[in-house]
């Protein structure tokens, strides 16, 4: 039996295990350089979730973080060659994690083909080891490369000990590693499982591990590569590209083709990036919005941190706003300020913070999670949104919610953000007053401000003028949902 079954595995190797190694390459290349962008909008790893500046255990950036300026998240973030990140240059986060998703969906889809045909055949044997002796085997295979020999290879493999355990662990570890903990970083994944994420370590570990996952893959590539290339090179490439050993020629012409169609598609999508944002931003969402929307949607905020859990610093985005309105409402302490809640309710709002005061208070302790990376862990305290609806009394026809902010760009354009109202009805959504037990300050959002604790931070708008209800939300702003997704391309869904 054992050995009808390894002369099976002498034949060569399958045309299936041939195609997913090639497009195992692409993805897996596209995957580094888009998590490459993603990590220089937040150039710094913790293992701890509040991120405070000074306990990075290792940082990308030379920037210090002044404690007594203002200084946002923004302000840290670097710039990296489009020959690097995905798709590189400046503000370029919303397309870099448009990308990863987007690949990492086909990446996980051809590697569960590939483990699935591994195991449906004998494949496998290749790949798992059935005795110790691999271990003081892959030693000496590494003594001889070392001395610059070549080991020999096991029969039937064709593989030494050393390869075997290299690509089993890459298959069987690393591959999972990067999924699970990858999955840990959707903020609705982690308000829905804050004791399973504590469990793995916190959602820093997970990033950094994350982080070390893509490290241990680059330096994979590089010794796969070079070694394919310098051991038996023909002779690799027709077990690589045609799966048997025949055509020397035709197995290099065909692996070099390969190749350069990865590389092309590489140009491409960094092209295509740069040149029609929205573009990518509408075709990537296609499939991940409808993922997020079926897997992640329902998923409802449980979080409880203990008081004692808050983060001592708690990064911030956005700068102050400069609008006339509110510099001279912050002048008076908010006492004028009204919250204005109109479009498609039967009654129009006034609410000033003492009408806020005095409905029921709702406080909830949670982790925030921010799209560059970032976390922070803070007591928020104000009113749920089912009030607001129950003294508006919403139409119908209104399926989304805008939250209003009084800060505008540059360029004078509004910061806005839309929920549908199922999701603002969550629980955890709340419209903010308080932080920590204290009233809210300036650079968090005074007076109010949105909490919704499955989404990323850019969801919650600061400095909060007023709630509109609308019927679609393509009707508002650039359509793609709020401030952020019109202008940087962020997906709108915010649950990854
Ligand atoms: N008006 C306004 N609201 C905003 C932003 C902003 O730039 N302007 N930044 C958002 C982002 S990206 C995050 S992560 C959080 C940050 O909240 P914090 O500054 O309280 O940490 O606010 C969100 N709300
Ligand atoms: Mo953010």
């Amino acid at each position: 039996m054992e050995t009808v079954a390894l002369e099976s595995l002498s034949l060569g190797f399958p045309k299936w295990l041939c195609i997913t190694h090639y497009v195992n390459f692409l993805f897996l290349t596209l995957l580094i350089r888009s998590g490459i962008q993603i990590l220089a909008d937040h150039p710094r790893l913790y293992f701890n979730d509040h991120c405070t500046p000074g306990t990075e255990w290792i940082k990308f950036t030379k920037k210090k973080v002044p404690l007594d300026a203002h200084y946002t998240s923004h302000d840290d973030e670097v710039h990296v060659s489009p020959w690097i990140a995905l798709p590189g240059g400046r503000h370029r986060l919303g397309l870099g994690r448009h990308w990863h998703f987007f690949c990492a969906f086909f990446w996980m889809l051809n590697g569960f083909i590939y483990v699935a045909f591994l195991f449906a055949t004998e494949n496998w044997r290749r790949l798992i080891p059935t005795s110790w002796s691999i271990f003081p085997e892959a030693v000496r295979d590494f003594v001889t490369y070392a001395t610059f020999h070549i080991p020999e290879p096991k029969p039937f493999l064709p593989y030494d000990a050393l390869q075997q355990l290299s690509y089993a662990f890459v298959i069987f570890i690393l591959a999972p590693l990067a999924i699970v903990s990858g999955t840990t970083l959707s903020p609705a994944i982690a308000a829905r499982f804050p004791r399973y994420l504590k469990l793995l370590g916190g959602r820093q570990v997970m990033r950094s591990i994350h982080f070390l996952v893509m490290v241990s893959f680059v330096i994979f590539l590089i010794i796969h590569v070079t070694l394919v290339a310098i051991v038996h090179f023909p002779l690799n490439m027709e077990n690589i590209v045609l799966g048997g050993e025949e055509h020397p020629a035709l197995a290099v012409t065909l692996g070099m083709l390969g190749i350069i169609a990865v590389l092309a598609i590489h140009f491409f999508v960094t092209a295509w990036s740069n040149k029609k944002p929205r573009q990518v931003q509408r075709t990537t969402g296609y499939l991940t919005d409808a993922l997020n929307r079926t897997l992640l949607y329902r998923l409802k905020s449980k979080q409880n941190y203990l008081s004692s859990q808050r983060s001592p610093y708690f990064w911030v985005n956005g700068s102050l706003p400069q609008t006339k309105k509110w510099v001279e409402l912050s002048k008076n302490g908010f006492v004028d300020y009204e919250l204005s809640v109109f479009g498609l309710v039967n009654k129009p709002l006034k609410l000033s913070l003492s009408d806020l005061k005095k409905m029921p208070f709702a406080e909830q302790t949670t982790m925030h999670c921010c799209i560059q990376g970032w976390s922070g862990i803070a007591s928020w305290g104000g009113v749920h949104l089912s009030e607001i609806f129950k003294q508006c009394v919403p139409h119908e026809r209104a399926h989304f919610v805008v939250f209003h902010s009084f800060q505008l760009d540059e360029e004078g354009v509004e910061y806005y953000s839309t929920l549908d109202v199922k999701e603002a009805l969550y629980p955890q959504t709340i419209l903010a007053y308080q932080m920590n037990g204290k009233e809210l300050s300036a650079e968090y959002g005074a007076p109010l401000r949105l909490r919704v604790e499955t989404k990323l931070g850019f969801k919650m708008t600061k400095w909060l003028k007023s709630i509109e209800f609308v019927e679609d939300y393509r009707s508002v702003g650039q359509g793609q949902g709020g401030y952020r997704e019109d202008r940087q391309f962020f997906d709108s869904g915010a649950q990854i």
